[in-house]
């Protein structure tokens, strides 16, 4: 088999990237470890930054999401239960973020997949890519126990953070930075209506919570946890108790509680791999940089990264100029840095830090009391949060 670019993994990354190319008349193929089912089935990002939501637009994949996704122009923060909004859309001249599940993403992803022809190969066991630093790249895999191989010009690794595209790039090449944080989110979801109309973002002597959605009728909430905590010991119950807590009187108050259908611990890291090339082979999305979920941004990481590098390919194969190639790992980083930044920043404002002191506690009340009375603030807060501009 030949094409001009196989994408390893079919996550947002690398669907999004199957489609982009496949708009362009780029011919591409993508070979993903899991089926349709699985990879449509993880929960996990709730808001879409406006460059996803013009994304989708652009690939004609945004009706549904016009007609269920839910615009919101503010947020909230909550410091020991006094809660107050930051009116992103008047702070930043009308930018907004659209609450739609990353679980419905894909699903209008995949299902134009089908329909427009984006080929996927599901069920791939022990992909590979070979010869990156030749102009004959390759990837390998095994189907049904068959041994495939596919010829191409460009590999793209989107495979996450456990793929194999990063481990494909030699180690004397890659430099990562990392920051692993003492502490997870415990998320569950349940089908009760949310307790806000936006999110609210608590950080409470307790430990942070943080109360989002799906819809009006379904919730998602999150409360930091140790790293050592298992599932078993959190009965619905005992989160409802300790969510409620967090939020505070007024927003507790608010919660309507119902039982979970979705309870997950998910481990809190900062990321980042450079250069996100080498050779021929591109990375992109979480399989090159990893973000805390406080600042919402992931997925959203990767719809970038994947902007940059279709334009990048489109302009190697249509105009045969290789400068966007050259180009794509500063651009793609210095945008990965700055949301790295922010992301660690929310982090470290609203998460409780088991081996800080008192002093580092009455820092982050005092700047959340900044934020609440300081325009300027709110502004930093507000823009990086429906996300900086792609240039
Ligand atoms: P993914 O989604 O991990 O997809 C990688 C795909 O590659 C496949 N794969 C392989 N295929 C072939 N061969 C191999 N050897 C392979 N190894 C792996 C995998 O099966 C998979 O299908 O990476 P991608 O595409 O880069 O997308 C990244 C996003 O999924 C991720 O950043 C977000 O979910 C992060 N995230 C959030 N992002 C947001 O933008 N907004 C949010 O509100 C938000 N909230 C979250 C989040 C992530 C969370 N968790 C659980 C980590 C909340 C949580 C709790
Ligand atoms: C979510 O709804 O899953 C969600 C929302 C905001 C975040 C992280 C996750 O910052």
């Amino acid at each position: 088999m030949r094409t001009q670019v196989a994408i390893i993994g079919a996550g947002p990354a690398g669907l999004f990237l199957g489609h982009l190319l496949k708009r362009a008349g780029v011919d591409a193929v993508i070979l993903e470890r899991r089926d349709r089912a699985y990879v449509e089935g993880r929960v996990r990002a709730g808001v879409l930054e406006q460059v996803t939501v013009d994304l989708m637009e652009r690939l004609d994949l945004g009706q549904r999401m016009r007609r269920e996704g839910l615009v919101h122009g503010g947020t909230n923060l909550a410091s020991d239960g006094d809660v107050f909004r930051i009116d992103m859309a008047e702070l930043t001249g009308g930018s907004t973020v659209m609450v739609y599940g990353q679980q419905e993403v894909m699903k209008d992803l995949f299902d134009a997949a089908e329909a427009r022809g984006v080929q996927i190969v599901f069920d791939a066991e022990d992909v590979h890519p070979q010869d990156i630093e030749s102009d004959r790249p390759s990837v390998t895999w095994r189907e049904n126990g068959v041994d495939k191989r596919l010829d191409c010009d460009f590999i793209a690794g989107c495979d996450g953070y456990h793929g194999v595209s990063r481990a494909a790039i030699p180690s004397d090449v890659l430099r990562t930075f990392e920051r692993v944080y003492p502490f997870g989110w415990l998320g569950i979801l349940a089908e009760v209506p949310p307790c806000d109309h936006e999110l609210i973002y608590s950080n409470h002597e307790r430990g942070f919570a943080l109360a989002s959605m799906r819809s009006p009728t379904r919730s998602r909430y999150y409360i930091q946890c140790g790293l050592d905590e298992k599932i078993e010991d959190w009965s619905d119950e005992r989160f409802w108790d300790e969510l409620c807590l967090r939020l505070g009187p007024e927003a507790g108050a608010k919660v309507i509680r119902g039982p979970s259908f979705e309870k997950s611990i998910a481990p809190l890291r900062s990321f980042v791999t450079e250069p996100m090339r080498h050779g021929r082979l591109f990375l992109a999305g979480d399989a090159a940089h990893i973000v805390p979920p406080t600042g919402a941004k992931g997925m959203n990481l990767a719809v970038s990264d994947v902007v940059m590098l279709s334009e990048a390919l489109v302009e190697h194969f249509q105009d045969g100029s290789d400068a966007g190639v050259d180009h794509y790992s500063a651009r793609a980083l210095a945008r990965v840095w700055k949301a790295e930044r922010f992301s660690w920043w929310f982090t470290s404002l609203t998460h409780r830090f088991p081996d800080r002191d008192g002093f580092d506690r009455k820092m982050q009340v005092a700047e959340l009391a900044y934020i609440k009375g300081s325009r300027a603030a709110q502004i930093t807060l507000a823009e990086n949060y429906v996300g900086l501009p792609l240039v």
